[in-house]
């Protein structure tokens, strides 16, 4: 159970270090957080390191913002603490520092005297805030001539990445670890000749008289992998684990479904930044625009060096239609099969209910009976009323029947959506297709009338042709195309009979459904126009 008392997490000690900028933060209000868990991401101009909280509970506020500059005991988030933090802890409501492993001032002492004095000196392992780390890179070798702060090794442990800095400038000797090596605090890195001059090289000289034989560096902490390269465009890495990036940015990518090992870093020492997550995926997007990867672009052509033109602005839903379209035909693979209907029937049942129509004043068109026989054939074959789960390894199976019928308008093709259509009678369909029709031409369908669809029908019947190919509207796996009616000569085994005959187009998604459901699907529709009087005896 929460509780309502708080605690402000300031910024612990930093090793001495002023005004670190923050450059990553890992929480957001809201957001519930245990022991430990990353709460900021600091980096000064050589090393980086991640805070993690000393307490429970759930943040209130967040006191710093990407970019500024901190120092010890700025106050840096509030928690409202769970009632097991409280109850586990000591401490009162004063400002609390995180668990952040100190870094410690190490520096090396060293002669003040005039003359230079040379020393052999073993770099140690300085206090890493853990009891063990890996050296995940070993930088130097023997014979290298390094300044005091040049990083040594790289250790990780599993918390956090760290540099171990020169503490003294001179020589290498000999190096004593390896990468894979497991270090605890004390074991010898490296022998160098230290070379120490009066004149101190660097500020964390001391004034004592001589260099201690044994000297601890003082870490430098970064988040997951530091990239020894110094250039500021690091290549990809391989593996995700080689990725130096900190958890906001792995999230960030996680939720983007980026793959980091393809984002180039430009932070310092190849540190991936949010930025570089934001530039990869403008270029991938600018890419596809362009008609980047497997699509060859198509060529600009400057249509008026062949005769007048003129330039027409699309709509917007002009545009959506056309991002839909080439969406669904670049995913999906289509499959169409074609059949006829005899629609004799369902003339004949039109024209036996023309009075009822005028009386209820609702035209009862061939496609109110295309709906019905559709839903019919839905239930009947539930693989039609599915989607491919975007998880890719299941199918998504509805028990409702929603079905979408194209509608051209002056704006543009929209595709409202008859709820329930099993549930519905011929009259009830025939008046939603109506007024659906009428609510698209004035535009003033709303977004809720254009989504939830199972399947589509596009009827070209009033306007002509004989057949067409339909694109399916994904996530949908199948619609319906309807071109118009003519009398054909019917053989009935003794003679040619006229016969009104309607050509249909089923399109599906071969990924959902593979020819003999989609065969069966068409015939059970066909059939069931053929015999429609057999279950529909007044509408
Ligand atoms: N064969 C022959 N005649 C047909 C027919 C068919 N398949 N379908 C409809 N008709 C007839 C109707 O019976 C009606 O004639 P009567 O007035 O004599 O009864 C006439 O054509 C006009 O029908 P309608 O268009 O008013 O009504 P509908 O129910 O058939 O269609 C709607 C409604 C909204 C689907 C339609 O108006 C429309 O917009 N169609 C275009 C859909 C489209 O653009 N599809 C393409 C999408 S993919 O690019």
């Amino acid at each position: 159970m929460a509780s309502n008392s708080t605690q402000t997490i300031v910024i612990p000690d930093l090793g001495g270090a002023e005004g670190v900028e923050v450059i990553e933060i890992a929480v957001a209000v809201g957001d519930t957080i245990a022991v430990d868990d990353e709460l900021i991401v600091l980096e000064s101009d050589k090393a980086s390191m991640e805070i993690p909280s000393s307490h429970a509970g759930t943040i209130t506020a967040i006191h710093v913002t990407v970019g500024d500059q901190v120092n010890e005991g700025d106050a840096l988030v509030e928690l409202e603490l769970t009632e097991a933090a409280e109850t586990g802890k000591e401490e009162s409501e004063e400002q609390a520092e995180p668990s952040s492993p100190k870094q410690q001032e190490t520096a090396p002492e060293q002669s003040a005297a005039s003359m230079e004095t040379v020393e052999t000196v073993e770099v140690k392992v300085p206090d890493i805030g853990s009891e063990s780390a890996e050296v995940i890179e070993v930088l130097i070798q023997a014979g290298d001539k390094i300044v005091a702060e040049d990083s040594l090794i790289a250790l990780e442990s599993d918390k956090a990445s760290m540099e171990v800095p020169a503490p003294v400038s001179g020589t290498v000797l000999e190096v004593q670890v390896k990468v894979g090596d497991t270090l605890s605090e004390g074991d010898v890195i490296a022998v160098v000749e230290a070379h120490l001059s009066a004149q101190p090289e660097t500020q964390t000289v001391s004034e004592t008289q001589k260099p201690p034989l044994s000297s601890e560096p003082q870490p430098k902490q970064a988040t997951n992998k530091p990239v020894a390269a110094q250039s500021t465009t690091v290549m990809p890495a391989t593996d995700l684990k080689e990725v130096y990036a900190g958890p906001a940015v792995r999230k960030l990518a996680r939720e983007l479904g980026v793959d980091l090992t393809q984002v180039r870093a430009t932070g310092p020492r190849g540190r991936l930044q949010k930025d570089d997550l934001h530039n990869y995926i403008r270029e991938a997007l600018s890419k596809a625009r362009e008609g980047g990867g497997a699509i060859p672009a198509v060529p600009a052509v400057d249509f008026a060096k062949f005769g007048e033109v003129e330039l027409v602005p699309m709509s917007k839903i002009d545009k959506v239609t056309a991002a839909n379209m080439q969406r669904s035909w670049l995913n999906v693979p289509h499959v169409t099969q074609f059949d006829e209907a005899d629609l004799s029937v369902v003339d004949q049942l039109r024209n036996d209910w023309k009075a009822q129509a005028e009386q209820r004043e609702i035209k009862l068109t061939p496609l109110a009976f295309l709906l019905k026989v559709c839903a019919l054939a839905l239930l009947e074959h539930p693989k039609l009323n599915s989607s491919l789960h975007h998880d890719q390894e299941h199918f998504v199976r509805k028990k409702y029947v929603h079905i979408g019928m194209a509608v051209d308008t002056p704006k543009g093709l929209m595709v409202p959506v008859i709820r329930d259509v099993d549930k519905k009678d011929l009259w009830q369909l025939a008046q939603e297709v109506i007024e659906l029709a009428e609510k698209a031409r004035q535009g003033k369908l709303k977004p809720a009338d254009m989504q939830g669809g199972c399947f589509s029908i596009s009827s070209l019947g009033a306007i002509g042709g004989q057949g067409f190919t339909p694109v399916v509207n994904t996530p949908e796996v199948a619609i319906l195309g309807v071109s118009k009616a003519t009398i054909k000569p019917l053989w009935n085994g003794e003679a040619f009979m006229p016969g009104k005959m309607l050509p249909l187009s089923l399109s599906y998604d071969h990924r959902v459904i593979n020819g003999a459901d989609a065969g069966r699907f068409l015939t059970f529709i066909v059939d069931a126009l053929a015999d429609i009087a057999s279950f529909e005896k007044d509408g």
